[in-house]
This record gives C-alpha cells, structure tokens and sequence, in this order.
C-alpha cells in the first residue's frame, strides 16, 4: 500500500451530514401483477401503539434513508418484567418486504438481506447499532411479557452530500425530468458516505467503475470534491506491479481489497475519472500527483496487447465487467474502453506537461483504433462482433466501438440503432450500460433518441414508483439477475444516479 496516498485519502474524508426522519405511518403491502416488481405498498394509517405478541406492522419513512434507528418502549409500568423480542425487516422496495426471505436462492449470502431479532431489556429508547438503507420497517412483536407500545420511530440519516448545494432545475423543465433528477440525485445522497458506495445496501463498498458514473453526477448535483479525490486516492493506493487495480476495495477496519481481483476496464474508468475530476477542478497538483498510476495502468494496457494490436484480458482475474448481462463476451468492448481512456488521457498528459507521453500514447491510439476496424468488425453483418471469442452481436460492442472512437457519424448511429433493434443482439441489463448507451447517442449525434431513451428507462423505475434507482433493470423482465435472485438486489444503487449528469448537462 502506498502510505502516501493512503494519507491524502484520510486527509480528503468528507464531512458528514445528519437529518433526522421520524414516522408513524404504516402501510400494506399487497401483490400486484402489474408493478414490475410484484408489489405495492399502500397507506394504512398510524401503527398500533398497544400490541402483544403475534402484532405486526409496517412502517412507512416516506423517503429512502441510510442511517440508524432508535424507537421507544414501554409498557406503562417502571421496568419490563421480561424482555420484549422483536422481529425487524428493513426494505427498500416494497418487494423485498413481499417475499419470504427463506425462499431466497440467490449465489450471494443471504445474511445481506436485512432482517433482525432484538431484545429489548430496558423501557426508554432502544438505538440499534447497524447502519441500514430502507424506507419501510416491518416491526413484528415475538413475545413480550405485557401488552407494551412501541413509538417514536426514527432514523438519524447519513451522507456526505451536502443537500443545500443542489440547485433546483430551471422553472419550466419537462415535470418528468424533474421527476427523474430528483430520484437521482436521492440515489446518489444515500450512496455517498465516507466514499462513494456502490449501494448503501449491498455491497456497501467503493468500487471504481461506479465511482466514475457517482463523481461525475456529483459534479452536477452536490460538488463534493473532497470526496471525489478521496476516492481516486484510495485506488491509487491499491495499486500493485503488473495487475490492474482492484475493481473494488474495503475501508474498514482499514484499507484494502481482494488480491485476486482486476478488471480492465474499470482500471481504465478509474483513470478516466481523473480526467473527469481535473476537467471539473483544474486540480493539477492532484493530477500530477495520481499520475504515475495512470501510467502503470494505461502501461500495462498497452503492453499486454496482443499481435493484432486488441487488447488482452486478464487470466485469472475479471474478463471485464462491461455489464451484467448473461454470457457477455467482454474483449471487443473492453477494447473500446481502452481507447475510449486514451482519448481522454492524452489531453491530460499535455495539461502536465507529460507531451512525450502524449504522443507516445497517440501513436498507440492510432494503431489500436485501426486494429479494432480490422479485427473486430465484421463487413457482412455491418456491425462489431467479438471475433475473438463465439463471435458474439451485443450493443454493448457497438456502444463501446462508438465511444471509443472507431466508428463516427452516420456509420455510429447506424450501427447503435440497428443493434438496439436487432433480435439477436444482446442487450444491455443494468444501469451502469445504460448510461454508457446514452453517452454513445450523445457522441454519434442521436440526441432526441438520447432525451427518448433516458425518459423512458429512468423513466419506467420512476412510474414504478422508485424512490431511488435500482442495480438491475430490464423493463418487463423483472426474473434478471445477476445473482441468481432480485431479493439481492440493491435498490439505491449508484451507478444509476447518472439520469441526473445527462439531464442536467444536456437537457436542460
Ligand atoms: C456488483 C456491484 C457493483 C459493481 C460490480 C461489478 O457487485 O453491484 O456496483 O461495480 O458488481
């Protein structure tokens, strides 16, 4: 670990910011077959004060809200004759309150999903020491020696973000931007913490190719830049000899990461956001400083590229990540990740005066963007294929192919759109690809098609009533997941902040 940088990470630990949320609202939650995720819940009132064993109730905070809870007991005598056990589950969706936890039968451990039995000794206020990420709160009472009552439910929320710095959109913006902005910039607020955290749910944890999509809506919401370069820091110093960065790292009980772990193409993002966070600071020094990584990064890259000049994945370690969908063959879109990082890079290292890199760098630009016509495009279909695996279509090569640069104008839009279109293509499955998706109609010039794609994505989370964007959505396929079980799912996930970044950048 470089003791240096990890120093400049303590030093950029933001502030954090409290807000106390309380409630005594419930609600229902019913089936239904025409939300996508299955379930609704519906208002029903004040929660019972007075209960015995066997009552239940769900609590309603009606906001998502990462931070701890507190609530009082007492049951109209000095002291509890025996312990009152409770049972709680915290939710984000009303869904993961629908389903029975024991028919969860997902790849991660279950112990993710929220669920607690508590004792409470003493009458007063119980706080609960977990930090969690919920809006609903089903209390059940076990056993309890008395008719006892529960009130005064609360939750003392935490962020980073500083919420008085987010400007509200111009009067007279389309209500359905609005609507979107505000759950984005609710899903980033509860992902930022003491770094930017994939999802205050599950994994609760920095990982880099979340942090580009978070820093960057960041930019346009809150302007944390303190946490920003935190973050870049904290990768900075993960970084090992001849293996890319780990694609996620722990903070606690101190710094540090899973060694097996690489990936790619998140290494590349990670440099990218560098680039993302000088273009909104002109921090230089910072830059200067972070750049002898950028080089091992972008050196490795480029030295592991193989005769044909396309890039290589690592063995062992992550074939990319790109995007969650099922059976995605990685090489063609990581390769336009490369270079969609060079282009990029390049005017970064003529900021610093690093112009011999530059032009090193820009010959190998030349060289790769060539090599990914040659090789990775087929003339027959008219599209980029992964030729170097089963030969697979998937949008998620042509939005990379674009990004990258290889393809341009009426030839990019062509091949975005048929793709999209095409039965055969795989499609993108989470957020984090959408965002990539929209910035490559951006680039290729399909601007109303990325107001259209942005309004009806985002969009469709937000009628089913989202109060913050999801890992993992694929209209009308609510089954997809990437670990084998949408219980796991987290529901406040950052990489889908970023409706936000476009909506306030480009459409307002
Ligand atoms: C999941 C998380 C995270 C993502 C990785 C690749 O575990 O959702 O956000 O970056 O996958």
């Amino acid at each position: 670990m470089n003791q240096h940088y990890l120093d400049m990470a303590q030093k950029n630990l933001p502030p954090m910011f409290y807000e106390t949320v309380t409630t005594d609202q419930t609600v229902t939650v019913e089936p239904c077959a025409a939300s996508h995720l299955g379930f609704v819940a519906k208002p029903a009132g004040k929660h019972p004060e007075v209960l015995t064993a066997g009552d239940s109730f769900v609590l309603d905070f009606g906001r998502h809200c990462v931070g701890r809870v507190s609530f009082s007991v007492c049951d109209n005598g000095r002291y509890l004759d025996a312990p009152v056990r409770l049972r709680l589950r915290f939710a984000e969706t009303p869904y993961e309150l629908g389903r029975d936890h024991a028919s969860y039968h997902g790849g991660l451990c279950a112990s993710w999903l929220y669920e607690e039995i508590i004792n409470v000794d003493e009458i007063g206020v119980t706080a609960l020491p977990r930090r969690y990420s919920f809006r609903y709160l089903e209390v059940t009472v076990v056993a309890t020696p008395r008719p006892t009552r529960l009130f005064d439910f609360s939750v003392k929320c935490e962020t980073s973000a500083d919420v008085s710095a987010l400007k509200p959109l111009p009067a007279g913006t389309d209500p359905e931007l609005v609507a979107i902005d505000r759950v984005g910039a609710a899903t980033l607020r509860d992902c930022m913490q003491t770094a930017y955290e994939d999802g205050p749910k599950r994994d609760r944890r920095l990982w880099s190719g979340d942090l580009r999509l978070q820093a960057l809506t960041d930019q346009v919401l809150f302007q944390n830049n303190m946490l920003a370069r935190r973050c870049l820091y904290l990768f900075a110093a993960c970084q090992r000899k001849g293996k890319y960065l780990p694609g996620c790292l722990y903070q606690v009980p101190e710094v540090t990461f899973d060694n097996g772990m690489e990936i790619p193409d998140y290494s590349m993002l990670w440099c990218v956001s560098l680039a993302d966070y000088y273009e909104h600071t002109g921090d230089a020094e910072t830059v200067k400083d972070l750049f002898p990584v950028v080089m091992g990064e972008v050196g490795l890259a480029i030295d592991t590229l193989d005769k044909n000049g396309i890039a290589t994945l690592p063995a062992g370690g992550w074939p990319g990540f790109i995007d969650w969908a099922k059976g995605l063959e990685h090489i063609t879109a990581v390769h336009g990740v490369f270079l969609y990082a060079l282009r990029r890079l390049i005017p970064l290292c003529r900021t610093i005066g690093e112009t011999t890199v530059a032009e090193r760098w820009q010959t190998v630009l030349e060289t790769s963007t060539v090599a990914a016509k040659q090789h990775l495009y087929n003339e027959s279909k008219g599209a980029f294929i992964n030729a170097y695996d089963q030969n697979q279509y998937s949008v998620q090569s042509q939005v990379w192919m674009v990004l990258g640069g290889v393809i341009e104008g009426a030839d990019a839009q062509r091949v975005l759109l048929e793709a999209l279109a095409s039965r055969d293509s795989v499609k993108p499955v989470t957020p984090y690809m959408h965002h990539y998706l929209v910035e490559a109609m951006l680039k290729a010039g399909l601007k109303a098609e990325a107001l259209s794609h942005v309004k009806s994505y985002w969009g469709a989370m937000v009628r089913e009533g989202a109060d913050t964007f999801w890992e993992v959505f694929v209209p009308g396929n609510p089954e997809i997941s990437p670990y084998n079980d949408p219980l796991m799912h987290s529901f406040c996930h950052a990489w889908s902040c970023s409706a936000s970044y476009f909506i306030r950048k480009y459409f307002i």
